[in-house]
C-alpha cells in the first residue's frame, strides 16, 4: 500500500469519524430540546456535505502519452493487470470517470455520442438514466472488468457531415488525423462519456479519477474544459519523454489546463524507461532526464518541482511483480507522494473550513441559549430567596413588577416581528435578483442573439451579453448583502441594549467566491472564443455546446448563491428568536413562582430546591455539550472557541 493510498484512506476514515461526532452532537441537541428546525437543517447539511465529498484527479494529455497506463499504475496495480485499456495509437475514446457510489450496482454507464446533437450537457444528462447504456461487471472478476472497460475504446463510422455535427472534425484543420476512409466515412467514438462504478478502497474513500481521451475530443466537449478539469483537485498533464514537447502538447496545455487550473497542476514526463538503453550509465541517464525536465519546465513556464519524470509502465510492472528496485527506478513513488501531499490536505482544509463555520455557529447559538437559561435560573432563585418572609403586599408588588416586565417584553416581541418583516422583504428581493428564471431569461436572450447571427462576432456578443447580465445580477446581490449586513449590526446592538439579549456579531456573508467563479468562467470563455473568426458548421456546433456548458455552470453558481444567502438570512434571525423564546419562558416561570408563593408560601422552599435541581441538570448538559463539541472540534483541527463568560459564571 503506497503513501498515497494510505493518505486517501486516512482521509476517508477522518470523514467518517467527523460524521459520527457531528451526529452525536446533533442527537444531544435534540435530546436537550435545543434543536429547532434551522439548527437541525444545519446538521443535515454538514453531514450531507461530508457524505458526498469527492476528490477528483483528472488526467489530460495528447493521445498515447500514457494517461491510462499511469492510472493503472497509480491506482489499480492490485489487480495484477491493466484495468483500463492502453495501446499505441488512440485508445481511450471518451472521457471516463472512475468512482464509487454504493447505492448503484457495479458497472459502466455509457452515454451514446448522438446525445451531442442536442443542447443537453453531460451534467444534465447524468440525471436521466434512460439516455445511458449500462454494462455490468463483477468487480472481483478481472476478465469481466476488462471486458466492460474495453467499451471506452469503441468507435463507429459515420458520414462526414454527421462527424462535423458531432464535433469530431475540425473543418479548418487540414492536418486532422480523422480523415474519411474509402467509403467517405469517419471513425468517431461510440460514446460521449463513461462512468465506471467500481468498488475499490480508494474510490470508496471518495476519490474520483477522470481519464480523458487525447486529441480533438477535449475541444469538442466543452464541459471537460469548463467544468470537469477546473473542478478537479488535481490535474495531471502528461508528456512523453520519447516525443518531447510537441506543438499539440503545448496547445492542450495552453488552451485547456493553464487557464482553468492555477494550482494542483502536475506535469508528468512519462516513459523515461525509453532512456534506459543499457548503454549509458545511470548517472548519464539521470543527467539526461534532468535536462528534459528543465526544458519542459521552461517551455510550460512552471517551477521545475512541478515536473515529474516517471515510467508508468515500469512502475505498474514493478508493483505487479513486487520489484522494489524497479519501482524506485520508475520514480512513481515521488509522484504519488507529491499528489497525496497536494490534494488530501487541500481538500481537508476546504471541507473543514466549511464545516467549522457551520458548527461554530450552531455551537455558539446553543451556548448562548444555555447560558441564558442558566442565568435565568440563578436569577429566579435569587428572587425566590428574596420572597422569604415577605408579606402579601410586598408579594403583590413583586407580581406587578413581573407583569410590567412582561408588558415591556411585548415591545421586544413587536420589534422582533418588525425585523422579521423587513428581513423577509430583503430576502424576497435577494432571491429575485438571483432567481433561476431570471438567469433563464438571460440565457434565452443570449441564445437568440447568437442564432440571429452567423458571424463569429454575433456569437461572442451573445456570450458576452450573458456574462454581462450575470455580472450585473451579482453586483446587485452584493449591494443587498451589504445593506442587510449593516442593518443587522445595528439591530443586534439595539436588541442587546434595549432588550437585554446577549447577541454577538451577526453571521457574515460574502459574495466574493461567486464573483471569483464567474470571473474564471469568463476567462475560460475568452480563451476559447476570443479569437474566433470564421464560423464553420463545426465551430457553430461547438460554440453552441460551449455556450450551454457555460450556462449550466452559471446556473450552478446561481443555485448555490440562492441557497447560501437563504441559509445566511435564516442564521441572522436564529439567535434573536431563540433568546426571545427563552426570555419569554423565563418570564412565564417567574409569574408562576410568585403566584404559587402567594397561594401557599410553604411551597417556597420546595420551589427553590426544584430550580436548583434544574440548574444542576443544566450544568451537566453543559459539560456534556462541551465534551461532544470538543470531539468535533478536535477533528476539525482547531481550538474550541472560548465558552461565553455567562456560562462559566
Ligand atoms: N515504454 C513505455 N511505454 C509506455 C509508458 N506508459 C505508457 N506506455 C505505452 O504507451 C502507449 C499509450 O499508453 P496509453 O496509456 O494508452 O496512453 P493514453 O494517454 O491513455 O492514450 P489515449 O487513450 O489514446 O488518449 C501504450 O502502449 C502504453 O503501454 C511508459 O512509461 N513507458
Ligand atoms: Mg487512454
Amino acid at each position: 500500500m503506497t503513501g498515497f493510498n494510505n493518505r486517501i484512506q486516512a482521509y476517508g476514515a477522518w470523514r467518517a469519524a467527523l460524521a459520527e461526532a457531528l451526529t452525536r452532537y446533533a442527537h444531544w441537541l435534540a435530546e436537550a430540546g435545543l434543536a429547532d428546525a434551522s439548527m437541525h437543517q444545519r446538521f443535515v447539511r454538514s453531514l450531507e456535505r461530508l457524505a458526498t465529498d469527492r476528490m477528483s484527479i483528472a488526467f489530460v494529455a495528447e493521445f498515447s502519452r500514457g494517461k491510462s497506463e499511469l492510472i493503472n499504475a497509480l491506482f489499480f496495480s492490485d489487480y495484477g493487470q491493466r484495468v483500463l485499456p492502453t495501446s499505441a495509437g488512440r485508445t481511450t475514446m471518451c472521457p471516463t470517470e472512475l468512482m464509487y457510489d454504493s447505492a448503484e450496482p457495479p458497472g459502466i454507464r455509457l452515454l451514446p455520442i448522438e446525445t451531442r446533437m442536442h443542447d443537453m450537457t453531460v451534467t444534465e444528462l447524468r440525471k436521466s438514466p434512460r439516455e445511458w447504456v449500462t454494462v455490468p461487471f463483477e468487480p472481483g472478476n478481472l476478465a469481466s472488468l476488462r471486458a466492460a472497460f474495453d467499451c471506452v475504446r469503441e468507435t463507429k463510422r459515420v458520414p462526414r457531415h454527421e462527424a462535423v455535427l458531432l464535433g469530431m472534425v475540425d473543418e479548418t484543420d487540414s492536418e486532422s488525423p480523422l480523415s474519411p476512409d474509402a467509403e467517405g466515412l469517419i471513425e468517431v467514438s461510440r460514446w460521449r462519456h463513461a462512468i465506471a462504478n467500481l468498488p475499490h478502497p480508494l474510490l470508496e474513500s471518495g476519490l474520483v479519477i477522470i481519464d480523458t481521451p487525447g486529441l480533438n475530443s477535449i475541444g469538442a466537449e466543452p464541459e471537460l474544459t469548463l467544468n470537469v478539469i477546473p473542478s478537479a483537485q488535481a490535474v495531471l498533464f502528461l508528456l512523453s519523454a520519447d516525443a518531447g514537447v510537441t506543438r499539440s502538447d503545448i496547445e492542450v496545455w495552453r488552451d485547456r489546463i493553464s487557464p482553468a487550473h492555477q494550482s494542483g497542476r502536475f506535469v508528468v514526463l512519462n516513459k523515461i524507461d525509453g532512456l534506459w538503453d543499457g548503454m549509458r550509465s545511470d548517472a548519464e541517464i539521470d543527467a539526461e532526464i534532468s535536462l528534459q525536465v528543465d526544458s519542459v519546465a521552461r517551455v510550460l513556464q512552471l517551477p521545475r518541482e512541478n515536473v515529474f519524470a516517471v515510467s508508468a509502465q515500469k512502475g505498474l510492472l514493478a508493483k505487479v511483480v513486487d520489484d522494489d528496485a524497479l519501482l524506485a527506478r520508475s520514480r512513481l513513488p515521488e509522484l504519488e507522494q507529491a499528489l497525496a501531499l497536494e490534494i488530501v490536505p487541500r481538500q481537508k482544509t476546504i471541507i473543514s473550513d466549511q464545516l467549522r463555520r457551520e458548527f461554530d455557529e450552531s455551537r455558539s447559538l446553543t451556548h448562548a441559549l444555555l447560558a441564558t437559561r442558566r442565568r435565568n435560573l440563578v436569577e429566579q432563585v435569587m428572587e425566590l430567596n428574596g420572597l422569604r418572609g415577605k408579606n402579601r403586599a410586598t408579594l403583590e408588588q413583586i407580581a406587578r413588577r413581573v407583569k410590567l416586565e412582561r408588558a415591556e417584553f411585548d415591545g421586544t416581541l413587536r420589534q422582533t416581528q418588525a425585523l422579521r418583516t423587513v428581513l423577509g422583504r430583503h430576502e424576497q428581493s435577494i432571491q429575485n435578483t438571483i432567481r433561476i428564471d431570471q438567469l433563464k431569461r438571460h440565457v434565452r436572450e443570449a441564445r437568440q442573439q447568437m442564432r440571429a447571427s452567423s458571424l463569429s462576432i454575433g456569437l461572442s456578443q451573445g456570450m458576452n451579453s450573458l456574462l454581462l447580465a450575470v455580472r450585473s445580477d451579482f453586483n446587485t446581490l452584493s449591494d443587498h448583502v451589504a445593506e442587510v449586513q449593516s442593518m443587522m449590526v445595528a439591530m443586534y446592538a439595539s436588541f442587546n441594549r434595549e432588550h437585554g439579549l446577549v447577541l454577538g456579531a451577526p453571521a457574515s456573508f460574502s459574495t466574493q467566491s461567486f464573483i471569483d467563479e464567474l470571473a474564471r468562467i469568463e476567462a475560460l470563455q475568452r480563451q476559447q472564443f476570443g479569437a474566433l473568426s470564421l464560423v464553420t458548421t463545426e465551430k457553430w456546433a461547438l460554440t453552441r455546446r460551449f455556450f450551454e456548458s457555460v450556462a449550466l455552470r452559471i446556473r450552478d453558481v446561481y443555485e448555490r448563491a440562492g441557497e447560501d444567502t437563504q441559509n445566511w438570512l435564516r442564521a441572522l434571525m436564529a439567535p434573536i428568536d431563540s433568546q426571545v423564546r427563552e426570555h419569554q419562558a423565563q418570564l412565564r416561570r417567574r409569574v408562576d413562582s410568585v403566584r404559587r408563593v402567594m397561594e401557599a408560601s410553604g411551597h417556597l422552599q420546595e420551589r427553590i430546591a426544584q430550580i436548583e435541581e434544574d440548574r444542576a441538570r443544566l450544568d451537566a448538559e453543559l459539560d456534556r455539550s462541551a465534551m461532544l463539541a470538543a470531539e468535533v472540534t478536535a477533528l476539525l483541527g482547531h481550538e474550541a472557541p472560548a465558552v461565553p463568560a455567562a456560562v462559566s459564571a
